[in-house]
């Protein structure tokens, strides 16, 4: 019996990235992302794990597409690696990495699943990291313009080599981890400690958003979709107190604002100016950029997995909360928990799915990851059982049905992931997948979730 159906057409997905799955980090002029500089760095990543083999994708992708349609997803959300197509960020394409692409989207077609092609899944090439691009003894990467030019230059080669066979595609996947995880507390690459450099970031990954959908406008059919990804914050305050209150305001500001005001009202969070104004004066936004940064997107990619409570005090620094470590500290929320010791809350995604109704009526939305890692593993008899995901799972498909039920536009939903994989500073220790692998020996266990998801899509909702 099915308790709660989705409307006809709602896109079934799953979604992976590049670096986190595909391994063959060395291969076909692939160069350095600054995920292969910072997972070799020792003391980095949890026991030293790097992507070089990963999930081997690169070598058994249609291993993995014969498992999606096994699963009957209709719409699988990847990321194409910019160092495998673009070696250095700049110049000619290399047209071996083009090709697995194209190798992966005709495989995905043939299958009858819609391609989903996310531009920046965090590798950005090492070259332009590390060159010297301002002129400026600051270094390199999203702190500088430049790299959101060489962002737009990219869209266009991918848009160009894939527009005929992809009708969906992101810019950025995530740009506030980018930043602020990247440049500001340093836990992901390129592991930068620099609060101002990470808040030029986050305006650089806005422009190289908007840039970058000027670009794929100018190279793709006037029906392709664009959109792009943000991990939105479910923020609470603690309490009703002011001081609170404003703490939560704070970290909207900087986890949501900082995104949403930029692209969808060409605007920068006035309060968030304040708030930083002992670090920047933010001149770094030029004279017309946020008319560049707010381009018409077609859809909205939301990523939820658990709520961020937060009250008034300090947080540790370094921090990913640049001007509000003073001010802001964060509370652990009540309730199960993940492996990644992340809460279970499903509320969190309702909360933001009406939340973007309200301010964003005419943007479609699409819930393009949302998934648990668990700590999963194969029994004696090979199966894996993972009765607490397929529980997450099907309390926050509830959620995207209860806002579905309240007029939110939500037209998809791409559990994350389809294969346990790369978890970033948590190495493979993590596995969010539905699929199982063995990274010894790279065999592929569809998990119960698998079979659940399967016969979710297969019904159209979720069963009683
Ligand atoms: O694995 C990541 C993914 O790359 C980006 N969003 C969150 C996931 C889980 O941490």
């Amino acid at each position: 019996m099915t308790e709660l159906s989705f409307p006809a057409g709602f896109r079934w997905g799953t979604a992976t990235a590049a670096y986190q799955i595909e391994g063959a980090a060395d291969e076909d002029g692939r160069t350095p992302s600054i995920w292969d500089t910072f997972s070799r760095t020792p003391g980095k990543v949890r026991n030293g794990d790097t992507g070089d083999i990963a999930a081997d994708h690169y070598h058994r992708m249609r291993e993995d597409v014969a498992l999606m349609k096994d699963l009957g997803v209709t719409d699988y959300r990847f990321s194409v690696a910019w160092p495998r197509v673009q070696p250095t960020g700049r110049g000619p394409a290399a047209q071996k990495g083009l090709d697995f692409y194209r190798r992966l989207v005709d495989e995905l077609q043939a299958a009858d699943i819609r391609p989903v092609a996310t531009l920046y899944h965090w590798d950005l090439p090492q070259e332009l990291e590390t060159a010297d691009i301002s002129g400026s003894a600051a270094g390199g990467g999203w702190p500088q313009r430049e790299t959101a030019e060489r962002f737009a230059d990219y869209a266009a080669l991918v848009a160009s080599a894939l527009g005929d066979r992809v009708a969906t595609w992101t810019t950025l996947n995530e740009p506030w981890c980018a930043a602020f995880l990247g440049y500001a507390s340093g836990v992901h690459a390129p592991g930068r400690t620099e609060p101002v450099a990470s808040l030029r970031a986050a305006h650089h990954l806005n422009l190289a958003h908007g840039l970058a959908v000027r670009a794929l406008r100018a190279a793709l059919p006037a029906s392709a979709e664009v959109s792009l990804t943000l991990n939105l914050h479910a923020v609470r305050a603690l309490s009703d107190s002011d001081a609170d209150q404003d703490a939560a305001r704070r970290v909207d500001a900087l986890g949501n604002r900082l995104f949403l005001d930029p692209v969808f009202h060409g605007r920068l969070p006035a309060d968030l100016v304040a708030d930083t104004a002992g670090l920047t004066d933010w001149a770094f936004v030029r004279d017309g950029d946020l008319e560049v940064t707010s381009a018409p997107v077609d859809s909205l990619g939301i990523n939820y997995y658990s709520p961020t409570v937060v009250g008034a005090g300090t947080c540790d620094v370094p921090s990913p909360w640049p001007g509000s470590e003073a001010h802001v500290r964060f509370v652990p929320a009540p309730g199960p928990r993940t492996a990644m010791d992340w809460p279970v809350d499903a509320d969190g995604l309702y909360e933001l799915l009406v939340r973007l109704r309200d301010e964003l009526p005419s943007v479609p939305l699409l819930v393009t990851e949302n998934g648990a890692a668990y700590d999963d593993y194969a029994d004696p008899s090979g199966a894996v059982h993972d009765p607490e995901r397929v529980a997450y799972l099907h309390a926050h498909l509830a959620a995207v049905h209860r806002a579905l039920a309240d007029g939110v536009d939500v037209r998809g939903y791409f559990l994350w992931s389809l294969l346990d994989n790369f978890e970033w500073a948590y190495g493979y220790g993590k596995r969010f997948g539905i699929v199982h692998v063995d990274f010894a020996s790279q065999r592929r266990t569809p998990k119960d979730s698998a079979r659940w998801y399967a016969d979710v899509i297969a019904r159209g909702g979720l069963p009683s």
